[in-house]
């Protein structure tokens, strides 16, 4: 027996039998994707209003991402960075261009990206700041979330992602997000990075207050603490701009992607910075096997090209735009809340209501998947490639779940 022909049944106990359980997914076993749709193995279509959670910005499948996996699987997948690939130059010059980046440090996953950021914030801070070895700060925000390894659990803020994970690594400070004066407050002569989400996609999609990554970045620049934007969810078109931290004009000092930067097709992530501060690593310092691999570089490529040529950062701009005021106008008295930028939007309800799963799940049968963060909200984060037919397509149903009574 084959998945292709085995019962989504089947295919669920032996998931519950052999593997760990630290997902609790919806009840939905995919099969087919496409654009902004994905099918269900019993031929059910769907709007997938997650997108992965912003890695599939491009749709799923994008053809052309999709043809150079295939030719460049044909040519050279990987070669370990011990010799040159005729990929990589390339997509440094590429995505350099793109995000005003002068220096490149390619990995694999999100998580990669930011550890790897920590370290080299640290050895910046060491090495060029002059703060004494072993005792570098770096100021993280409540209700971060940058991924699940040790280090980063070590300065999450939720307790169901740190509980029974200790020991955790030292050296990190937790400040309210949204709050320049407790980052001024919170900085030392021992303070080397400050690392941010331009709007906190986890912690369910907390979008700060105007002004506040300018101020940021003053206080950063003032302190000679380096500004770490994590764009990995919020970057590559996802809020109306390549990056969320253009909203404000701001440059951080290391910017973090992954995601959507190989489209869903691959785990590709970097972080983007300047001399300055990747100029700290020298050989054998830091690496990983797949890091800058052919087939990543050759996706990437045509993940960020597609993005640009086909519009898609516009048109998150303006149907992100349309989809917000379509959910603002639902006249429900459970919903507390409707917030966004571009296509990155959450509705947040009123904890009497029994928590946003319910909502998810009866969506389903209408059709749309989606995912609530935390208990309260449903995130809204469909590939930014949807038409404003979708969006009304989606609204309809969305007004017609959340007015039931
Ligand atoms: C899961 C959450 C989203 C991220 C930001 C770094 C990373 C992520 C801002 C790490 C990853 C993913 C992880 C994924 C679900 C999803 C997620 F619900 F976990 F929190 F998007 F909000 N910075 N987010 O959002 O990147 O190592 O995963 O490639 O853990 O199930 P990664």
């Amino acid at each position: 027996m084959t998945a292709g022909t085995m019962h989504p049944d089947d295919l669920l106990g032996i998931e519950d039998e052999l593997g760990a359980h630290n997902y609790k997914p919806l009840n939905v076993v995919l099969t087919r994707g496409e654009g902004v749709y994905v099918w269900d193995v019993d031929g059910n279509r769907y709007l997938d209003c997650l997108a992965a959670y912003s890695a599939v910005n491009q749709g799923h499948c994008h053809p052309k991402i999709y043809q150079t996996m295939i030719d460049q699987a044909k040519r050279l997948t990987l070669t370990s960075r011990a010799f040159h690939n005729d990929q990589l130059a390339p997509f440094y010059q590429e995505v350099c261009k793109l995000t005003n980046s002068s220096k490149v440090l390619p990995m694999n996953s999100g998580a990669e990206a930011v550890e790897s950021a920590v370290k080299c914030v640290r050895k910046w801070g060491y090495e060029v700041k002059g703060v004494p070895d072993g005792e570098a700060e770096i100021i993280v925000c409540q209700n971060n979330f940058h991924g699940r390894t040790l280090a980063i659990v070590g300065f999450s803020t939720d307790p169901i992602a740190r509980r029974h994970f200790g020991p955790f690594p030292p050296g990190f400070k937790v400040i309210p997000f949204g709050d320049a004066a407790a980052l001024e407050a919170a900085i030392t002569p021992n303070t080397v990075a400050f690392l941010v989400e331009p709007i906190q996609g986890e912690g369910g999609v907390i979008i700060p207050p105007d002004g506040y990554l300018r101020a940021v970045r003053e206080i950063c620049t003032r302190h000679n603490v380096t500004l770490v934007m994590d764009e990995i969810q919020t970057g590559l078109g996802r809020t109306g701009k390549l990056l969320a931290e253009e909203h404000e004009g701001v440059e951080a000092d290391l910017t973090l992607v992954g995601k959507a930067l190989s489209g869903g097709f691959y785990p590709v992530s970097a972080v983007l910075s300047t001399s300055e501060v990747l100029g700290v690593l020298q050989p054998g310092e830091h690496g990983s096997t797949f890091g800058g691999n052919p087939l990543a570089c050759a996706i990437a490529r045509t993940a960020l090209k597609v993005l640009v040529e086909e519009g898609m950062i516009d048109n998150a701009a303006t149907l992100g735009a349309y989809f917000l005021d379509g959910l603002r106008g639902i006249r429900s008295n459970k919903i507390r809340d409707v917030r966004g930028r571009g296509l990155m939007l959450a509705v947040e309800f009123h904890p009497e209501v029994g928590g946003a799963r319910q909502f998810c799940e009866t969506l389903k049968g209408e059709g749309i998947l989606c995912k609530e963060t935390h208990e309260d909200t449903i995130r809204f984060a469909p590939p930014l490639v949807i038409t404003r037919d979708q969006v009304d397509w989606a609204l309809e149903r969305i007004q017609r779940v959340l007015t039931r009574a």
